[in-house]
């Protein structure tokens, strides 16, 4: 059981931004920081008769996060953003309101729907004030899953996923329907970061570009330490989304080991057991927590994770140094036992999945940065920088791929790829002990990730990109029919 007291949560706090968070959510909390108060759950928007029709408006809101005035931008005015939820089959529909200074767009992280038109396009500009309408279909056998929405608009991504633009686009599917599934509890989790200036929460902006933009303020849901119910001798379904820019979650509950049972494209065949997880930004991850321990309430935690840093120094001089925005162990929410349920047990099985066949055309993508002339540092792919107007890679329409991803650089970089989900081979050569769907994987410095895809039922432009930084690690791809 695990309670910490004021000196130790100030001994977990980061400098001074950490101490006034901790003076703030000290008032009227006693001297238990491990019970926060109920969170406010954001909107959901459920499709019905085979529709989903949301309206949704980026804009300066004047909103809490943690409990203190935040001067962020949100879809509705919410932190996170309302979570919309379809089926296999629905047709999606949102009016979108731009009343952002600048232009935006919106990307379905993770969907498998066209990146043209008015799906997942994201060279689509939304200029200030103006209004679009996203119409698409969910495919009928789109798997189910942990999905997100965020901006996507070249040259402004980073800025205004920081801002707080981010929500969960859940797909239901056949693993909401196993019996055990069902009876558990399920939870969301919506992972982000900002930092505090004048007690008032704000986007992490002030740090170098190069190193990612990490904040200090860790938040659950908006919250400081959300509180999740775990149902005595049942199941508790955690639903994770790291919608943070920069910062990795290494995440781990006090006396618990928990089952993976989906990742970013959906379920797994069955649980895997695990002690702890990496999630890096974009990823997802969906968990089944036993409330088989002692009752009381455990800590969700992070762990440090050294994921490498391009500071100036650093960056100038090559070498590696740490970026040390935590180093010891942050409480991200606390798991509580609640009333005791009829037993759940874990599944056994979850949803197949067979590796697709082995394919003919194999490519290779170096991972690393360099300076580029009238530039500066840059991200490169295969040794060059974002460029709006080239074609970088041209796939088929129903073809398999082998992609290897080499990080040659310093820094670890999460690869994310739109529109198709891909399964992971190896890394560096060792097989990974489940095959999944996945849409961003982490490359670490020297490390080689070997990755299957295929190309299904779409044509047109779309990118794969790293770190959703406007660095230049991006580039488009054209899938051709
Ligand atoms: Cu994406």
């Amino acid at each position: 059981m695990a309670k910490i007291n004021r000196r130790q949560f100030l001994a977990l706090g980061v400098g001074s931004a950490g101490a006034i968070i901790a003076a703030n959510w000290v008032k009227g909390q006693n001297s238990n920081l491990i019970v926060q108060s109920k969170i406010a759950s954001p909107s959901l928007y459920k499709s019905q008769d085979g529709l989903l029709e949301v309206n949704l408006e980026a804009g300066y809101t004047p909103l809490k996060v943690a409990g203190m005035p935040a001067n962020l931008i949100s879809y509705n005015g919410q932190i996170p953003a309302p979570r919309l939820e379809v089926k296999p089959g629905d047709t999606v529909r949102i009016h979108f309101t731009n009343n952002l200074s600048q232009p935006t767009n919106i990307h379905y992280h993770g969907l498998h729907i066209t990146p043209t038109d008015k799906g997942d396009n994201i060279f689509l500009k939304i200029p200030s004030g103006e209004k679009f309408t996203y119409e698409f279909t969910i495919l009928q056998n789109h798997s189910g899953g942990s999905f997100w929405y965020h901006p996507h608009y070249h040259g402004y991504v980073a800025d205004q996923l920081l801002g707080g633009l981010a929500g969960l686009f859940i797909v239901r599917g056949k693993l909401d329907a196993i019996p055990e599934i069902k009876a558990a509890k399920e939870e969301f989790l919506v992972l982000k970061d900002f930092d505090i200036a004048g007690n008032t929460v704000i986007a992490p902006n002030h740090r170098g570009r190069m190193s990612g933009r990490e904040g200090l303020l860790i938040t659950g849901n908006g919250q400081i330490n959300p509180n999740f119910e775990l149902p005595r001798n049942g199941l508790l379904r955690l639903r994770l989304l790291n919608a943070s820019s920069s910062h990795f979650y290494r995440l781990k509950l006090e006396n618990h080991p928990f089952y993976l049972i989906a990742t970013d494209g959906g379920a797994l065949a069955e649980p895997v057991e695990l002690t702890e997880l990496l999630l890096v930004p974009g990823e997802r991850a969906e968990l089944l927590i036993p409330g088989t321990k002692e009752p009381g309430s455990y800590r969700l935690l992070n762990l440090p994770y050294d994921r490498g840093s391009m500071g100036m120094m650093g960056g100038m001089m090559g070498h590696r140094h740490r970026f040390s925005v935590s180093t010891s162990p942050q409480t991200i929410a606390t798991i509580t036992y609640g009333k005791p349920v009829k037993p759940v047990s874990l599944p056994n099985k979850l949803i197949p999945i067979t590796i697709l066949p082995e394919p003919k055309i194999a490519r290779r993508f170096e991972l690393n940065h360099g300076m580029i002339p009238g530039q500066g540092m840059a991200f490169l792919i295969n040794g060059e920088s974002f460029n709006p107007n080239h074609i970088s890679t041209q796939v088929k329409l129903n073809a398999i791929e082998d992609w290897e991803l080499v990080n040659t650089g310093i820094m670890d970089h999460p690869f994310h790829l739109h529109v198709n989900q891909f399964q992971i081979l190896s890394r560096d050569g060792k097989s990974l002990p489940y095959l999944a769907g996945k849409d961003t994987v982490n490359v670490s410095p020297g490390e080689t990730v070997r990755l299957r895809v295929k190309f299904n039922d779409f044509t047109g432009k779309t990118v794969y990109i790293l770190d959703h930084e406007d660095l230049g690690m991006m580039a488009i791809m054209e899938i051709l029919a």
